[in-house]
């Protein structure tokens, strides 16, 4: 596949102002005829040929002007229609093509979920419906006439406001016509039409306009659409709150469907949803589940003005809409909820999905300079660093800097497709500030490791920190400029008292910027020894090398004024100790003891006072977060043995705070999603997993009490997934409940499907291909792929390491069987391989085997394809 640089933008050589769009709505034959009022443009080359893209489309008709083209006048092939000699005046260009929305198993472009059509745009599906200069940087007025067969669609929606709908005479077919004033680039565009159920409410503005905000779900399903309709009011009130944005269509329509490649799609105006992001119920939703929701509306919201009024000049720009967009819903939820406990999620998320990616044969910029297929560059490392970078900026000049930053930034790039450099711009004129050295975090890849060493003089009671920056190598980047890096940190007293001592170099809101390879700070009239507290509220996406001890660090687990902090502290002492337990380095019993009477008087003290957080530090590295810190020659088997044990210890050591926690935590009212709320079940069944883990027997009784008698989704499914880890027929018996319970909610069985593929024993690759068979289950559908083979090779890190190597082999095979239908799918499960690199010699031999079976086959997608080959590089 033909590699896109960045370097070679140029701007398109025609434009596109007004697309009238006619779209007959037929599950195998859908027409489409599209009307381009066209103009060449003054920014591009003249007397070239117009090459418009496309996608298996299939050519009916073309007319330019209203005169029909005669063979010989354009060239068409399903890839793109060229016309030789376009005129050099402004003209109406008319395509009429038919598409099959039934085959369109890609699941991009026009296609049919559940007998209903919808419509996956971004970043190239548009092309897949006509053919059009599929670029985000043309921006065009939209017109859409959608018409069906009244009976099997009779929801028809599109972007804008609603026109006109009514019957076509004669026939059981019906129309609407949608007029989106706002132009737009074609990745934005949808439509959708099919028999949905609806809630509504009225929304009114800042400014006092009236706009109708309603949620489309599957019939019968509309009471669990009611979370998602709230959480867009709340959002769209927190947007204007807090950035000033205003909604600005009559409408705002949110569509849920069950087969969808991303999580949602912030199209303008009619948002469309993986129903797995908007349906929620008690009984069927978890406590998750309604977070990731809330956070989910809340991001394709926020893209109304960040993606949408001002978009993207092309895809090398993606983080610019992503990266902003996702600080955005962080920022919504960290308001909505806790902020300390969701800085911890955040990070959490960020280190398992972005540093892992960073440090694997996939790592890319936050904008890349080149691509194959941009599909793949829907990556932790655009979104959540993308994000992280944002948060940065806010670090560096301030909340008041940065609200007037993005102020400018909407205004001067209204109704325009930007680039980075418009966006730093913005921030760069209210501050006056040169963010030149800053834009590094766009252009060089990799992780950061920042080594932290303190040394005081007690004549001189002084205490420096010396900081020293380093940037491993990457694909395409051997060496790397050192970064602006701000750093918030604050010293502590041995005694875990704050203290005030002065440094020129650390600004009044605590933040110092290494800007250097090696840098040092001096902080005078330091009357004691501290203990640093660096990175506070992780400040920067870096790896921080501590020279803290362990007693040093529960100083800070106890006493820090900075949540992230306290919790990373408990982290990084539980994490020594699990890499030394993994790679055989003997564990003194001290250290494990000491380790467990810190957890035993966290739990006395601190945890009760908020229990969310305490779930979170209680809660071990994972095996992952493990794997990764060790970095290379993993043996994932030492690793799961290392957390049990760990786990074993701190259960049985804490087993009177444990029980009473699970005791004292028991609902007693009804189910509320809220953070609170959340937060006592978190810890709950925290404290039930580390019960377990110190009495296995004990610990599977509470467990099936909790499993039978559970009110809600949250508890229900925590018990269950502590009976998978204890093997027999109580767990046979609570997985085949679980079934029969559920056996008609395709959600809850994907939840289902994800514990038994992360069971850690030998027989689960035999259950993962049972399961492949359960009828329930379909290669089709993306969501059921992802809870069954993605939790395979994502969350079971015994199961899919292999020592045999045979859960490589499956995964290889599923992937070439998914690349038939759905390579977007396909070439997202192919990234589990991206640890392949750190495992030991033996399993490395056999994931290099597996990925050099998928590379050989002929026919691969150009998206597994691309994936495969970085892969192995
Ligand atoms: N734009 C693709 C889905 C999302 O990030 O909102
Ligand atoms: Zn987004």
């Amino acid at each position: 596949a033909q590699l896109v640089r960045l370097e070679d933008y140029r701007p398109s050589d025609f434009l596109i102002d007004r697309v009238e769009l006619d779209v007959r709505l037929h599950p195998t034959m859908t027409k489409v005829t599209a009307t381009l009022s066209m103009r060449p443009n003054p920014a591009g080359r003249s007397d070239v040929p117009l090459v418009l893209d496309g996608d298996e489309v299939n050519l009916k008709a073309i007319a330019l002007d209203e005169r029909v083209l005669e063979v010989g006048e354009f060239e068409a092939s399903p890839q793109s229609l060229v016309i030789s000699q376009p005129p050099q005046q402004p003209f109406r260009l008319t395509i009429e093509t038919e598409i099959d929305p039934t085959a369109n198993t890609k699941l991009m472009g026009l296609y049919r979920s559940s007998g209903n059509y919808c419509t996956q745009c971004e970043a190239e599906g548009f092309r897949r419906i006509t053919y059009f200069l599929d670029r985000p940087d043309v921006l065009a007025v939209y017109t859409t006439r959608i018409e069906a067969e009244r009976v099997e669609a009779p929801v028809l929606l599109g972007n804008g406001n609603p026109v006109e709908s009514g019957a076509v005479e004669g026939t059981g077919r019906h129309y609407a016509i949608w007029h989106d004033p706002f132009p737009k680039p074609s990745y934005l565009f949808a439509l959708v039409g099919g028999r949905l159920g609806r809630v509504a409410k009225p929304f009114t503005t800042m400014s006092g306009r009236k706009v109708e905000i309603a949620v489309y779900v599957e019939p019968g399903k509309e009471h669990r659409a009611d979370y998602a309709l709230d959480a867009l009011e709340r959002s769209m009130i927190w947007d204007e709150k807090v950035f000033g944005r205003e909604y600005d269509l009559d409408v705002f329509n949110i569509v849920a469907v069950s087969d969808f490649n991303m999580g949602a799609m912030e199209n303008k105006g009619l948002n469309i949803f993986n129903d797995k992001y908007v349906l929620a119920s008690p009984e069927t939703a978890t406590d998750t589940d309604y977070a990731n929701i809330e956070a989910i509306i809340a991001h394709e919201y926020f893209h109304n003005w960040s993606g949408n009024r001002v978009t993207c000049r092309d895809w090398f720009q993606l983080c610019l809409k992503e990266g902003l967009t996702v600080f955005r819903d962080q920022e919504f939820s960290s308001d909505e909820r806790s902020r300390p406990v969701h800085r911890i999620a955040e990070v959490k998320t960020l280190r398992a999905r972005q540093f892992l990616e960073d440090s694997s044969p996939l790592s890319h910029p936050v904008r890349p300079s080149q691509y194959r297929e941009i599909n793949n560059f829907y990556t932790a490392t655009v979104y959540e660093k993308g994000a992280e970078i944002v948060r940065m900026l806010k670090t560096i000049i301030g909340d008041e800097d940065f609200r007037r930053g993005m102020d400018l930034y909407y205004e001067s790039c209204d109704g325009t497709a930007a680039t980075v450099e418009d966006f730093l711009k913005a921030f760069a004129d209210v501050t006056g500030r040169d963010l030149s050295h800053f834009s590094h975090w766009y252009a060089q890849s990799g992780t950061p490791r920042v080594n932290v060493h303190g040394h005081y003089d007690e004549a001189a009671k002084t205490y420096r920190i010396d900081f020293k920056q380093q940037i491993p190598p990457t694909p395409g980047q051997p060496t790397k400029e050192p970064m602006v890096i701000p750093v918030v940190l604050g010293l502590v007293s041995q005694d875990g008292q704050p203290m005030q001592a002065a440094c020129e170099r650390v600004s009044t809101r605590g933040v110092f910027l290494l800007d250097k390879a090696e840098d040092s700070i001096t902080f005078t009239g330091v009357s004691s020894r501290p203990v640093p507290s660096v990175f506070r509220g992780f400040s920067a996406p870096v790896k921080v090398s501590l020279d803290l001890s362990s007693e040093e660090l529960l100083v800070l687990l106890r006493h820090d004024t900075d949540a992230f902090n306290r919790w990373q502290a408990a982290q990084t002492v539980a994490m020594r100790m699990l890499v030394s337990l993994s790679t055989g380095v003997a564990v003194r019993d001290e250290e494990m003891n000491s380790l467990a009477s810190a957890f035993c008087s966290f739990m006395d003290r601190d945890a009760l006072s908020d229990p969310a957080f305490a779930a979170l530090v209680l809660t071990l590295p994972s095996e992952a977060d493990i794997a990764q810190e060790i970095g290379k020659d993993v043996d994932p088997d030492a690793i799961h043995r290392a957390r049990k044990e760990v786990r074993r210890h701190i259960g049985r050591a804490c087993f009177e705070h444990l029980t009473d926690f699970y005791r004292t935590l028991a609902e007693t009212e009804a189910y509320s999603p809220d953070a609170a709320s959340a937060g006592r079940r978190a810890l709950r069944n925290a404290a039930l997993d580390l019960l377990t883990a110190a009495d296995q027997q004990a610990g599977e009784k509470l467990a099936s009490e909790q499993f039978e008698t559970a009110s809600n989704m949250t508890d229900r499914l925590a018990s269950l997934g502590v009976l998978m880890t204890i093997p027999g027929m109580v767990r046979e018996n609570a997985i085949g409940d679980f079934e029969q319970r559920y056996r008609n909610e395709p959600l809850v069985l994907d939840k289902w499907f994800t514990l038994q593929a992360a069971i850690p024993e030998d027989t689960t690759l035999d259950r993962v291909k049972r399961l492949m068979e359960h009828p329930a289950f379909s290669i089709n559908n993306p969501n059921r792929v992802r809870s069954l083979i993605g939790s395979f090779a994502m969350l079971n890190q015994v199961q899919f390491n292999r020592k045999d190597g045979a859960g490589y082999a499956l995964l290889a095979s599923i992937v070439l069987r998914a690349d038939e239908l759905n390579p977007q799918l396909a070439s997202r499960l192919l990234t589990a391989f991206s640890t392949w690199k750190m495992m030991e010699s033996t399993r490395r031999s056999h994931a290099r085997r597996a990925l050099q079976s998928i590379a050989q086959k002929p026919n691969l997608s150009r998206d597994v394809g691309d994936i495969v080959n970085r892969s192995l590089e």
